[in-house]
């Protein structure tokens, strides 16, 4: 298990700073977006090569979702998804992150009715998927796909959901994003759920209870890591949070994060 973080501005204006910032606090990755990866991708590499710290995931910066009512913005979000993925695996990222959509309809909320029953949700989302993992094959990258919370989206909230779908299509280079604010919501147990899709976990989103820094909320984080020791999970644990006090919240977070893995390891061992 290795920790990043999602870029901030904060960390310094050029990729040399960023990456050194975030390695002088202790992270092993950082996780950006695509568009920026795309724009500043010589400026990235360098800086990864200078540093030794890699970018270990793709988050965003993308038109449309993958599971889009209108079909152009599904369209456009498979063709520069597509598009990423080549450069996150040119540029040695381990995947890009797409949940089905992210703020576009949740059935929690008093929306008018959506345009699509469930049964028609879970076809786009095998299609669209289906699109993604023969892109991501042919990319040498992963797609890991992210069940978010009931209020940011109504197709996928739970790892058996998404696990469901990449099972029913054999998508090879499909995996699951576990993201701990999201799981606290919606998984009735994090540790169990994380061990029922064992092998499918291929990234982690770290965030307390409140999408505040690990530490500052009530989620029991020491639980989650063991069963992501249990599943030998090698990716990386990446920070997706609030910031309040930057110079606090990193060097905090990675102080008690660090603290948790050991001792969840040490248990097991
Ligand atoms: C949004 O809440 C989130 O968790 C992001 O990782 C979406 O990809
Ligand atoms: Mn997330």
């Amino acid at each position: 298990m290795k920790l990043a973080v999602q870029d901030r501005g904060f960390f310094g204006e050029s990729f040399k700073e960023k990456l050194l910032k975030v390695k002088e606090y202790g992270f092993e990755g950082m996780e950006i977006s695509g568009d920026v990866l795309i724009n500043r991708y010589d400026e990235i590499k360098k800086a990864t090569t200078d540093t030794g710290i890699p970018i270990s995931s793709i988050c965003g910066g993308y038109r449309g979702w993958i599971g889009a009512f209108d079909k152009d913005e599904r369209q456009h979000a498979i063709q520069d998804i597509g598009e990423i993925l080549r450069y996150a695996a040119e540029i040695g990222a381990n995947g890009v992150i797409a949940p089905a959509a992210y703020g576009m309809y949740s059935t929690k909320l008093p929306h008018p009715k959506a345009p699509r029953t469930a049964d028609e949700d879970r076809e786009v989302l095998l299609d669209s998927l289906e699109q993604l993992n023969k892109l991501a094959i042919e990319a040498g990258s992963k797609l890991y796909l992210e069940p978010l919370n009931r209020y940011e989206d109504h197709m996928l909230n739970r790892l058996e959901q998404a696990q469901s779908l990449i099972i029913a299509g054999g998508f090879t280079s499909v995996q699951l994003l576990a993201d701990f604010f999201h799981m606290n919501i919606e998984e009735a147990d994090i540790s169990k759920s994380i061990l029922e899709t064992k092998s499918l976990v291929g990234h982690v989103h770290l965030a307390d209870s409140n999408r505040q820094f690990p530490g500052l909320g009530h989620l029991d984080f020491h639980a989650g890591f063991q069963a992501l020791h249990q599943i030998n999970f090698s990716g990386f644990l990446a920070i997706e949070c609030e910031v309040t006090h930057p110079e606090q919240n990193y060097a905090n977070a990675v102080h008690y994060l660090k603290g948790i893995i050991q001792k969840s390891y040490g248990e097991l061992s």
